[in-house]
């Protein structure tokens, strides 16, 4: 945990920002798998996490608005309990360590809820928190708070050193992870062996990952969680995946190399080229700039160096402003990046990454852009473009004559099974631009063809 005083402050900040009424935050509970007392693996709620660090399940907090002060409320385990799971730390350390000066049993909860008159909380993204409210509040509940979202995500988008130390943290096993993969992938290797290399070595350092590897030789699949394949001669991996910190900040890389240790031509000119639209979008990146113009930046170098390979012709202007680029390019440069991966997306997508200036398009590509607005400092976030060739979106394209100003669908034949290629890094938006986070992972075509020989 970070010492006591970073939470009270959080939550004196928070308090200040909320008028009037209480402050209700949740914590999670166990999740059974396939009966009660077989749970899946906890996880924390990240904004309990972010206001007071406590890592046990069943907890919850309130803060008064007006007074700035907290309760925690929650039970010690009995001995039935520490005859199953031993003993835990006790509710009166947990709330010292959080710097919390009043505790209260659970079963206090829904009373002193009921009690005040205006109650905030955020938006729940399980079905048994959904329920836990319902009880609470005696089926009164009505929308989560507009203001404490709002307020949530001000001071969460903002990261301290201390979170930066996290991050950088979690990223110290990601590319031990990444490295991992490039050494043991080859040929006849099925892409479930480099799974359980990946996520062993999360394990055995005490960490779980921020979310489930993407590892595999169909990276035109953009979330593909199937690893069934044997890799062959002549095929790329795509290793997306990325470990927790101690305390629970994510990370989140991808990597693309070829199963053979040696890239070919048209990989090597496809990999040159997402590389070129990561280095665009880096160069964009500084306070002030809209992430939105980073993603179409990227995108226009992506048609420019596909019309330098017969694949695209026309403006490229006019192409990235049509979205023609998104038969090839079809996702968002990036997302926040925090104790989510996808940084507080249970609060609201739109409510994080767009502003009254940047509204979400609705064409196809940019409207998966999760991150538009405008950059600031202290913001930690992805950039991961990629080039990818998808049989059913470019044969229902060419079906359609979609484009064909701008598509030479004739020169699609020898990428059927080309797959596709992202490069992804996190970045903090300092003072002057940005800073890479975590160690360098092999990123160019010598760098990764050097690991993997
Ligand atoms: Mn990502």
């Amino acid at each position: 945990m970070f010492n006591a005083q970073i939470y009270d402050n959080r939550r004196k900040i928070l308090a200040d920002g909320i008028d009037d009424g209480l402050i209700f935050l949740m914590g999670n509970s166990h999740v059974p798998m396939n009966y009660p007392s077989n749970w899946l693996h906890f996880r924390q709620d990240s904004n309990f996490l972010y206001y007071c660090g406590l890592d046990h399940p069943d907890l919850n907090l309130i803060i008064d608005s007006n007074s700035g002060e907290s309760t925690l409320f929650a039970d010690d385990l009995n001995v039935q309990d520490i005859v199953w799971e031993g003993e835990r730390t006790s509710v009166s350390k947990m709330a010292k360590t959080a710097g919390i000066h009043n505790i209260l049993p659970s079963k206090e909860l829904s009373s002193y809820l009921l009690n005040s008159n205006a109650i905030h909380y955020l938006p729940m993204y399980r079905q048994d928190q959904e329920m836990t409210l319902q009880t609470l509040l005696n089926g009164s509940q009505s929308d989560a708070s507009k203001s404490l979202i709002m307020k949530v995500i001000s001071q969460r988008s903002i990261k301290t050193e201390d979170e930066l130390n996290e991050i950088e943290s979690a990223l110290e096993i990601t590319a031990e992870m990444h490295k991992l993969a490039m050494r043991y992938t080859r040929v006849g290797i099925s892409e479930q062996k480099i799974v359980g290399k990946i996520e062993g070595y999360a394990l055995e350092n005490g960490r779980r990952l921020a979310y489930p590897v993407i590892f595999t030789i169909h990276g035109e699949i953009l979330h593909n969680n199937n690893y069934k394949n044997i890799m062959k001669s002549g095929q790329l991996a795509l290793n997306d995946s990325g470990a927790e910190s101690p305390l629970h900040y994510a990370s989140d890389i991808t990597r693309t190399f070829p199963v053979s240790g040696k890239f070919n031509d048209l990989q090597k000119d496809i990999y040159n080229l997402v590389w070129s639209m990561q280095d665009a979008a880096f160069n964009h990146c500084k306070p002030g700039n809209s992430y939105k113009e980073a993603h179409l930046e990227a995108s226009k170098i992506a048609v420019e160096g596909l019309k330098g390979m017969g694949i695209m012709k026309g403006n490229p202007d006019d192409a990235v402003g049509a979205g023609a680029h998104a038969l090839f390019f079809p996702h968002g440069l990036g997302h926040m990046l925090g104790l989510d991966v996808h940084d507080m997306e249970g609060l609201g997508e739109d409510l994080v990454g767009y502003n009254e200036i940047n509204n979400r398009s609705d064409q196809f590509g940019l409207a998966y852009l999760r991150l538009a607005k405008e950059l600031v400092e202290g913001f930690v976030l992805t950039v991961e473009p990629g080039i990818y060739f998808i049989p059913h979106l470019i044969d229902q394209w060419n079906a359609e004559n979609k484009y064909n100003e701008f598509i030479n669908y004739d020169s699609l034949g020898r990428f059927i099974d080309f797959g596709g290629i992202r490069i992804e890094d996190n970045i903090v938006i300092t003072e002057q631009g940005y800073r890479i986070l975590g160690p360098h992972i092999p990123r160019t075509v010598e760098e990764i063809e050097e690991i993997m020989s």
